[in-house]
């Protein structure tokens, strides 16, 4: 059972179960290998778009064969460079078997365009789930949501794999009454090797760790930073580094300063403080590692535990970092389009 219903429609999730009983994938995990030569169209149908984001756009369809419904993302390739991202987010995808890590179904390559079809998760993202009026946020259901980030995490790292983006709006939940959850969008993933340097340049800068907006190496501790920062803001509402634009973000992000002295976290408990102390810390070799972090008193007490008082202010904060993120994603889109469209002028132009 995963739902208490309490009065009528209020849902309490049930932090009791164990990210690892009633797996729910809708497939058997599959071998998929990119076919090549072979159109998608006759073995699938492509419906409307379910979301677009940092990842490009993912589209409802129906397998042919047995009506079953997944989603599929589709990239246009013009170069060789945005070809082998797109490869290798795919044999990223295609090599992870876990049931909070999104699961591949098939892969082609036609057309001068990428298509990978994935299992379908209909419950949306977690924190537009968490500021719905029928769910009770308590600290307890905070913890549940991050044991399962971070198994699926400890199983990624466990393979040498990185995740690199790890955000709100890559984690979604399989359905609105449930608690389970699955990560999605492996497209600034990589394999990583220990013995070699790697630094990268990209993320979203409210996320992303002091090594990434200081160029230096990175490796799994990044992820870890990630998930201080979301478990910052899941039991707060409040977003610790972010500042009035990217610049000023990431200054903060590189000076590690952060602070537990906001009115929302007189109701946090000292052992969830200590467990994003240990994750926001900004020498990398010094963070908690997946592993440790599962082990944590906070993620480890869970099951024994009441579900405690109910997070109001947190959640009235929640809504409005929600609702300001909506706004930003939507001006950042018109500004998209503003800019196409001054290219495609100028073009026009030039061409005249
Ligand atoms: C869904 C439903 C939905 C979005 C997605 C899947 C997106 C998945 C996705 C997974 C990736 C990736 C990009 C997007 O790189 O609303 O079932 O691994």
């Amino acid at each position: 059972m995963s739902l208490i219903l309490q009065s009528e429609k209020m849902i309490y999730v049930d932090e009791n179960i164990t990210p690892d009983d009633d797996v729910i994938t809708p497939f058997e995990y599959r071998d998929v290998k990119i076919k090549k030569d072979e159109n998608p169209s006759d073995k699938y149908t492509i419906l409307p778009e379910l979301g677009r984001g940092s990842f490009g756009t993912v589209f409802l369809c129906k397998d042919k064969q047995n009506n079953m419904e997944l989603a599929v993302k589709v990239v246009g390739y013009k170069k060789k460079k945005e070809k082998i991202m797109m490869e290798t987010e795919i044999d990223i995808l295609a090599s992870l078997h876990h049931p909070t890590i999104i699961c591949i179904y098939d892969a082609f390559d036609y057309g001068n365009k990428l298509y990978c079809f994935m299992e379908l998760i209909q419950g949306g993202e977690l924190f537009e789930r968490v500021i719905d009026e029928d769910f009770i946020l308590t600290e307890r259901a905070c913890a549940c949501f991050i044991r399962q980030i971070c198994d699926a995490i400890e199983y990624m790292h466990s393979k040498r794999i990185i995740h690199l983006d790890l955000k709100p709006e890559n984690v979604l939940c399989l359905s609105k009454q449930g608690n389970r959850i699955k990560i999605i969008d492996f497209g600034f993933a990589r394999r990583y090797d220990p013995n070699k340097n790697l630094q990268v340049m990209f993320g979203t800068a409210e996320f992303s760790a002091p090594e990434v907006v200081l160029f230096e190496d990175i490796g799994p501790f990044t992820d870890m930073w990630s998930i201080g920062v979301i478990c910052y803001v899941l039991l707060s509402g409040l977003s610790p580094f972010v500042g009035a634009d990217d610049y000023e973000t990431m200054t903060n992000v590189s000076f590690a300063k952060y602070s537990f002295e906001y009115a929302s976290f007189d109701q946090i408990s000292p052992v969830a403080k200590d467990f994003i102390e240990k994750l926001l810390v900004k020498e990398s070799s010094k963070r908690m590692k997946a592993k440790n972090a599962l082990k944590h008193e906070w993620l480890i007490q869970l099951d024994s535990l009441p579900p405690g008082v109910t997070l109001s202010l947190t959640k009235t904060k929640l809504k409005r970092y929600v609702i300001l993120r909506r706004w930003r994603k939507a001006a950042l889109s018109v500004m998209f389009i503003n800019k196409l469209n001054k290219l495609s002028n100028s073009h026009l132009i030039n061409n005249y």
